[in-house]
C-alpha cells in the first residue's frame, strides 16, 4: 500500500459549488445519483485532471453537461475515477449501484439493523458515489431520499428538510437542503423506523432551534439526559466561546453498529447507542458522565470541525485536539473538575504515553500515514487537547478566548491547518508560540527532570528544569520545546507566597501561591525569593503538560503533597507515586521471594483519606485506586520487560493488605455515604456512589463479609451504577458458585437491554479467573455475541486483551492466539476494527519472555492470503 506524505499536498484541480445528491433505497440495494457542480481552481494547475475518488461502485452513468462519456474519456480503477479533460466549468452527473445491505466495514452506507444508516469519516463517502473525498473540497449539498414509506418512514439528511412527498408503490420522498458549505465526510444520511423525543433552544441571537433525538421506540425512555447535555453543551458553547448554533434543526441519531462513539455530520450527529442512550436502571454513573461528554464534543464540532474545517487529513488535531479540550473543560464545568482532570490524566499516561513510546509513535500533526483511520488516536486526540490546553495555560482565559474569537472569524467556512490555529492564537495574544509549534512535529513523550535546592541562610528555593525527549520512528534527535511548569511550594503549614527573583520570567497570578514557568531551553533554573522554609515543590499542577516527571520525593513528601497540597491533581497524583514506589517495592520482595512488607507510612495517608468525611469523596476514590497493571507494564518496559505476573500478584496483594488494614475504615466510610436520596447522575452524588463502590471493592476483596455486603448491594441495587459495581466485586473477588450465580442472574434480568448484556460480557472478559480465556471462547458462541458489532467485539474481546492481563499474557500464548483469530476473522469484514483490536499485540517488545510468542501472532497475521490497508500498515509498523 501506498504511503501519503504531508509535504505532498496539492490544492484541488476542481472545486465544488453545489452537490445534488439522489438516494433511491431498495432492499438489496441502493442506487446513488449525482450532480456535481464544478469548477476549475484558479489556484491548481490549469491541466490537472479531475479525480474523483470511489472504492467498490458500480458506476451506471457517467455524463458531463448531459453527454454520456465514452470509456475512453475517463479512466477509472480501484480508487479513483479520472477525466483528463473536464470542462473548465461543468456538471458532472453518475450514477452508481451500491450495497449497504453488504457493507460489513460500516464506512460509507450500510446498514445496521432494520436501517440505513452512513459514516464518511474520514473517507467513507467514496464508498457511496464518485466524489473528490477530500475535506478541503466544500459545497452545499442537495439530497433527496426516497424509500419504502412503510419501512422507512423518517428519511433524515443534514441541514432543513422540505414537506415529504408519497410516490407510487408505497415509497416516499424527503429533500433536504444544507446551506453549508461542508465537505464529503460530513454528510449524513439515515432512513429507518424511528421514533424521537423532542425539545427547543432558543439561541443567544432569538433564534428557536428545535432538538431532535431519534431512536427506535422502545428506546424513546432512554433520551432525557442526552436531551438535557445537549441543551447544556448549546448554552456553554455560547457562553464560553461565543459560539451559536446555525440551523433550524439539530438532530441525533442513534444506531447500534457504529465503528466509534459518534460522529458530527453537520445538522445530523449519528451516535452509536451505547454514547446517547441512557437510564438509571442500565446506565452507570460513569455511562451518565460519556453521554453528556459525547453529545458535548459533537455539538461542539459544529464550529471547531464544521465551520472551520481541516485542510487535509494530517490536521485532523485541528479539530479533534481543539474540540476535545473544548468538551474536557464542558465537563469540567458540569462536574469535578479535580476528577476529570485525573481521568483525563490516567488515560493519556496509560494510552498515549504508551502510543508515544511504541511503534505507532507519531507526531500530533503526523507526517504520514497509509490509512487514515489508523490516525484517530490518543495523539491526535487527547494529546493534541493536551497541546491546546498549554496555549490556553501560557496565553491564560482572556487572551484564548480573543485567539479562539479570531480563529473562527478569520477561517469561518474554510478549510485550514493546525498552522492557522496556532496563527490565530499568536495574532491575537501577541505571545509568540514559534517554539512552542514543536509540540505539532515533534512526537513523544519529553522527560522533565526537576531538582531543587534550599538555602536557609539566603531565604532561596532554586528549582532546576532539565528536558529531554526520547527518540521516536523517524525522529532520532528533538529540539526543546516550550513546556508551561505550573507550581506551588508547600510549606508545614500551607502553600507558600511565591516571589520569583527580579529577573525571572513567570506568569504573574491573582493567587500569589501559584505560578506557570516557562521551560524553553534544555536546561533552566528558577530562583524563588523570601522563601522562610525548606518547602516541597508541587509541580505540574492540573498536569500544565503532558510530559513525565521525575523529582526525587521523600515518602514523607509525597504524604504532605496528599494531604496538604492546594491543588487537586497534584494530592492524587502524590497518591498514585507513593503506590508506584509501594508496588515497585512489593514487586522486588516478591521476585526475591522475600517477605512483602508495605511501607507503613503508605497505609496511613490511606486511612486518613477513609476518615475525613470533609474530603471530596469523588477524589478520594481516585486516591484509592491503585495505578492499572497495564501502566505498571508501560512503566515496567523502560526497565528491561515487564513481568505481568510479578505485576498482577504485587498489585493484588497491595490491595488485600490496604484491605485488611483497613477493613474498618472502609466499611464505615460505606456506611457514611449510604443515602436515601432518590437517582440523580449529578457530581455530588456520583463522587458519593464511586467511593462507596471503592469501599465495598476492598471490602470484599477482605473476606466473606465483605462479599455478602456485595451481594446484598446486588440484590438490591436500583440503579446500575451500584449493581454493576456489585456484579464487579463479586466477580473479582467471590467464590465460583456466587460468581456463576451473579452472572446468571444479572443476564437473566437484562437479556433484552443489548448496552447491559455488554457490560455483562465486559465484566466477564476481564475476571481474573484462571479459565478466564476459556470462558471468553465460549461467549464468542453465546447468543449475546455478535462479531459484526463492534460494541460486542470492543466489550468481549477488547476488555480480554487490555483489562486482563494475566490471562491475555497467558504463558502458553493461548490469549495471544485468540486475540488473532478474531483479528483474522474480521479484517476482511470491518478492517477498522481488526487494525484498532492489534494495539495490545504491538507491544511485545515490553514483555519479558512472552515477547516472541506476541510477535509470532503478527507474523501470522502478516501472512494471511490478503491484509487490509489498516491492519497492514499497524503491523508492519509494528514488526519494523
Ligand atoms: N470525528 C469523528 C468522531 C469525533 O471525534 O467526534
Ligand atoms: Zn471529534
Amino acid at each position: 500500500p501506498k504511503v501519503i506524505y504531508r509535504k505532498e499536498y496539492q490544492v484541488p484541480a476542481f472545486l465544488l459549488e453545489r452537490t445534488e445528491l439522489t438516494f433511491e433505497l431498495f432492499e438489496d440495494h441502493a442506487v446513488v445519483t449525482s450532480q456535481l457542480h464544478l469548477r476549475r481552481n484558479p489556484e491548481a494547475d490549469s491541466g490537472a485532471a479531475l479525480e474523483l475518488n470511489g472504492q467498490e461502485l458500480e458506476l451506471l452513468e457517467i455524463a458531463i453537461d448531459g453527454r454520456e462519456l465514452a470509456p475512453d474519456e475517463y479512466h477509472r480503477d480501484d480508487e479513483l475515477l479520472t477525466i483528463a479533460r473536464a470542462p473548465a466549468q461543468c456538471v458532472l452527473r453518475c450514477r452508481t449501484r451500491i450495497h449497504p445491505q453488504d457493507n460489513t466495514s460500516l464506512e460509507g452506507l450500510y446498514k445496521s439493523r432494520t436501517m440505513f444508516c452512513t459514516q464518511c469519516e474520514a473517507e467513507g463517502f467514496r464508498k457511496i458515489t464518485y466524489f473528490p473525498d477530500r475535506p478541503d473540497v466544500m459545497s452545499v449539498f442537495d439530497v433527496t431520499i426516497e424509500a419504502d414509506q412503510a419501512l422507512y418512514p423518517v428519511l433524515l439528511s443534514n441541514g432543513n428538510p422540505a414537506p415529504p412527498e408519497a410516490l407510487a408503490n408505497g415509497r416516499h420522498r424527503v429533500r433536504w437542503h444544507d446551506p453549508h458549505p461542508k465537505p464529503a465526510y460530513l454528510f449524513a444520511l439515515v432512513a429507518g423506523d424511528l421514533h424521537y423525543v423532542e425539545d427547543r433552544f432558543r439561541t443567544c441571537g432569538g433564534r428557536d432551534v428545535t432538538l431532535r433525538i431519534y431512536v427506535e421506540e422502545k428506546d424513546l425512555d432512554k433520551c432525557a439526559h442526552a436531551m438535557d447535555s445537549l441543551i447544556q453543551s448549546m448554552r456553554w458553547d455560547e457562553e464560553t466561546y461565543g459560539r451559536e448554533y446555525d440551523l433550524d434543526i439539530f438532530n441525533i441519531v442513534a444506531v447500534d453498529d457504529f465503528n466509534m462513539g459518534a460522529m458530527e455530520n453537520k445538522g445530523l450527529n449519528i451516535f452509536n447507542s451505547s454514547c446517547v442512550l441512557c437510564r438509571p436502571d442500565i446506565t452507570t454513573d460513569a455511562g451518565f458522565e460519556r453521554v453528556q461528554a459525547i453529545v458535548a464534543h459533537e455539538y461542539f464540532h459544529n464550529w471547531s470541525g464544521n465551520r472551520v474545517t481541516c485542510r487535509d487529513w494530517f490536521q485532523l488535531s485541528l479539530k479533534e485536539g481543539f474540540t476535545v479540550f473544548r468538551d474536557a473543560e464542558f465537563s469540567a464545568d458540569m462536574g469535578s473538575r479535580t476528577v476529570k482532570r485525573i481521568e483525563d490524566v490516567s488515560l493519556l499516561r496509560t494510552a498515549q504515553f504508551a502510543e508515544d513510546a511504541g511503534p505507532m509513535a507519531h507526531p500530533v500533526r503526523p507526517d504520514s500515514f497509509i490509512e487514515i483511520s489508523n490516525f484517530y488516536t490518543v495523539t491526535i486526540y487527547e494529546k493534541g487537547a493536551e497541546v491546546v490546553r498549554m496555549i490556553h495555560t501560557l496565553l491564560g482565559p482572556d487572551l484564548f478566548r480573543q485567539g479562539s474569537d479570531l480563529y473562527f472569524e478569520r477561517h469561518d467556512g474554510q478549510a485550514v491547518t493546525c498552522e492557522e490555529f496556532v496563527r490565530a492564537m499568536e495574532d491575537a495574544s501577541g505571545v509568540d508560540l514559534s517554539q512552542f509549534r514543536l509540540w505539532y512535529s515533534q512526537a513523544g513523550t519529553p522527560r522533565l527532570v526537576a531538582s531543587g535546592h534550599y538555602d536557609a541562610g539566603a531565604a532561596r528555593y532554586t528549582l532546576t528544569l532539565r528536558q529531554s525527549c526520547p527518540a521516536t520512528p523517524g525522529q532520532p534527535h528533538k529540539e526543546p520545546m516550550t513546556i508551561p511548569v505550573a507550581l506551588g511550594l508547600l510549606g508545614t503549614a500551607g502553600n507558600l507566597p511565591l516571589r520569583l527573583a527580579d529577573d525571572q520570567p513567570g506568569g504573574e497570578t491573582a493567587d500569589n501561591t501559584h505560578r506557570v514557568l516557562e521551560l524553553s531551553r534544555e536546561e533552566q533554573s528558577f530562583c524563588f525569593e523570601g522563601v522562610m522554609e525548606a518547602p516541597v515543590p508541587a509541580l505540574l499542577r492540573g498536569f500544565s503538560a503532558p510530559v513525565t516527571l521525575e523529582y526525587d520525593y521523600s515518602t514523607a513528601d509525597l504524604c504532605a503533597l496528599m494531604s496538604r497540597e492546594a491543588d487537586g491533581f497534584v494530592r492524587w497524583d502524590a497518591s498514585q507515586q507513593l503506590a508506584l514506589r509501594v508496588l515497585s517495592d512489593t514487586q522486588g520482595q516478591l521476585a526475591a521471594d522475600s517477605a512483602v512488607v508495605v511501607e507503613p507510612q503508605f497505609l496511613e495517608a490511606l486511612g486518613a483519606l477513609l476518615a475525613d468525611p470533609d474530603l471530596d469523596p469523588a477524589m478520594v476514590a481516585e486516591m484509592l485506586r491503585l495505578p492499572a497493571e497495564g501502566y505498571l507494564a508501560e512503566l515496567a518496559a523502560g526497565q528491561g520487560g515487564a513481568d505481568v505476573d510479578i505485576i498482577h500478584q504485587a498489585r493484588q496483594m497491595l490491595r488485600s493488605t490496604i484491605a485488611s488494614a483497613h477493613a474498618d475504615l472502609f466499611a464505615d466510610c460505606y456506611q457514611r455515604l449510604v443515602t436515601s436520596a432518590p437517582f440523580a447522575p449529578t457530581a455530588e452524588q456520583i463522587g458519593a456512589r464511586s467511593l462507596r463502590n471503592m469501599c465495598l471493592d476492598y471490602l470484599a476483596l477482605d473476606g466473606a463479609e465483605g462479599l455478602q455486603l456485595a451481594q446484598s448491594q446486588f440484590d438490591t441495587a436500583t440503579n446500575m451504577t451500584d449493581r454493576l459495581a456489585a456484579l464487579q466485586a463479586i466477580a473479582q473477588h467471590g467464590p465460583d458458585q456466587q460468581r456463576d450465580a451473579a452472572l446468571a442472574r444479572f443476564y437473566a434480568d437484562w437479556e433484552q437491554e443489548t448496552l447491559v448484556v455488554n457490560q455483562w460480557l465486559q465484566v466477564q472478559a476481564a475476571m481474573p479467573v484462571a479459565d478466564a480465556l476459556e470462558r471468553v471462547r465460549a461467549l464468542l458462541a453465546h447468543p449475546a455475541f455478535d462479531i459484526r458489532n463492534p460494541n460486542k467485539v470492543r466489550s468481549l474481546i477488547g476488555a480480554f486483551s487490555n483489562a486482563n492481563p494475566v490471562n491475555f499474557h497467558r504463558a502458553d500464548g493461548e490469549g495471544y492466539r485468540l486475540l488473532a483469530d478474531i483479528i483474522e476473522q474480521l479484517d476482511s469484514r470491518n478492517p477498522q476494527i481488526a487494525a484498532r483490536l492489534l494495539t495490545p499485540l504491538t507491544k511485545w517488545r515490553n514483555y519479558r519472555g512472552r515477547g516472541e510468542q506476541m510477535r509470532a501472532q503478527l507474523q501470522r497475521l502478516a501472512a494471511m492470503p490478503t491484509v487490509s490497508r489498516d491492519v497492514y500498515e499497524v503491523l508492519d509498523k509494528a514488526l519494523a
